[in-house]
């Protein structure tokens, strides 16, 4: 089988992101409408796109480092005007995306372990054999234990220490923690547009982060310890099951046997699984420490693309998982309002008592506020709740 290697010829930053677009947007040739029920809305003027927006766009399009990490800044604000630039921002790269077809140039990998597992060490590795296959390379650290570790993000930065000299890598890790996943996910878009084709995003393997980081990537790859048995019993069944490859990691010096047998066991356990796509999850050992089976994992990961690809399920996955942050977006904005509604505050406040003296049911209180704030009822009619 022969393996359609994409490099930078193939997808030059200049087809990503050509100039004429950004002519074209200067001139207000994109204004933007859509048809709702027979009545046309404008949600986006030209006039709107202020030219911070453009200046940041096309220090993205021209690969400046400093204007990615300012767009990153700008995806992680909290702040209104922010975060109204931001979607700006975003909405010019969808467009110039758009207008390129339903191609996907990019390769989206998360990265997921357990503590210690050898992550960072792997993606140092790795990260340096793709740069040398010549693609360009993002890293994004979400570490949402760093507040109880504190020195992983400069364990990371010593460990990636290579990498992080490379004119063609970029290797953030992520600060804020409350909306880590929207961040992560419109920073990888920011990444892609800066021109970094292979984006990983590394996640340590406890709590939700991993499925998070599943629901933004084309591919999610597994890192396990060289060890069978029960600590395959021990790793959730579920991040075994949206694994694409499970690498198992320190496959040198006296570990070398235990590494074989762990391929062994998870390449069983996989068996087992049921999966859905034209892909069949592998199982592949490393040690990332001599580099062992490092260009190994990159032919899987490519041929893995070629396979979904192909096959026309990335594309599928990626809008899925845009529809899917879509829903996401929106649960997360309407708390953001409901919770900063002065009388809606008020209104909980007395609710909740209700519902802790066990006069009123969870779901009665619940939707009362919902009714509320959605101007379905008013706050007085009836329900015998005065405040
Ligand atoms: N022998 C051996 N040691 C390794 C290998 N890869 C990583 N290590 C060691 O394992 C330890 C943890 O490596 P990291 O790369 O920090 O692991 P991590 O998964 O990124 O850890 P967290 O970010 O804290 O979750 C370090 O001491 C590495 O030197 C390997 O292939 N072989
Ligand atoms: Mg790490």
């Amino acid at each position: 089988m022969t393996l359609r290697i994409a490099t930078k010829s193939v997808f030059p930053a200049s087809r990503i992101f050509p100039n004429s677009l950004l002519r074209e947007y200067r001139k207000g040739h994109f204004q933007k409408s859509i048809s709702f029920r027979s009545q046309k809305l404008s949600y986006s003027t030209p006039h709107d796109i202020s030219e911070k927006v453009l200046k940041y766009y096309e220090g993205l399009k021209n690969h400046d480092r400093y204007y990615l990490a300012k767009a990153i800044t700008l995806v992680e604000s909290s702040r209104k005007d922010h975060k109204y630039q931001a979607q700006q921002l975003l909405s010019i790269i969808l467009d110039v995306q758009h207008s390129l077809g339903n191609d996907v140039p990019t390769f989206r990998i998360g990265l997921s372990g357990p503590p210690g597992v050898g992550k960072s060490t792997f993606i140092e590795r790795f990260g340096m054999h793709v740069l040398s296959q010549d693609h360009r390379v993002a890293v994004l650290a979400i570490d949402p234990s760093s507040s109880r570790t504190g020195g992983s993000i400069l364990g990371d930065k010593t460990r990636m220490l290579e990498l992080s000299r490379q004119d063609d890598a970029y290797i953030r890790p992520s600060a804020s923690h409350g909306t880590l996943a929207r961040n992560t996910n419109e920073a990888l878009i920011m990444c892609e547009a800066a021109g970094f084709d292979v984006c990983l995003v590394e996640t340590v393997g406890v709590g939700q982060s991993e499925t998070v980081v599943a629901d933004m990537v084309d591919m999610f790859v597994l890192m396990v310890p060289p060890a069978g048995g029960d600590e395959i019993q021990g790793l959730k069944k579920g991040i075994v099951e949206i694994s694409d490859l499970i690498v198992v990691n320190k496959d040198d010096g006296a570990m070398e046997s235990a590494a074989r047998e762990a391929v062994t066991e998870y390449t069983s356990a996989l068996k087992y699984l049921q999966h859905n796509t034209s892909w069949t999850p592998r199982v592949t050992s490393v040690s990332s420490k001599t580099s062992k089976g490092v260009n190994n994992v990159w032919n899987v990961i490519l041929e893995y693309f070629n396979v979904m690809r192909n096959s026309g399920e990335l594309q599928k996955r990626r809008g899925n998982q845009r529809k899917l942050w879509m829903w996401r977006q929106i649960k997360s904005e309407l708390l953001n309002r409901l919770n900063s509604d002065e009388s809606i505050r008020k209104l909980v406040d007395v609710l909740e008592k209700k519902v802790f003296d066990g006069k009123m049911t969870s779901g009665t209180a619940a939707d009362y506020v919902v009714d509320v704030f959605t101007h379905k009822i008013t706050q007085n009619s009836n329900h015998g709740i005065t405040y």
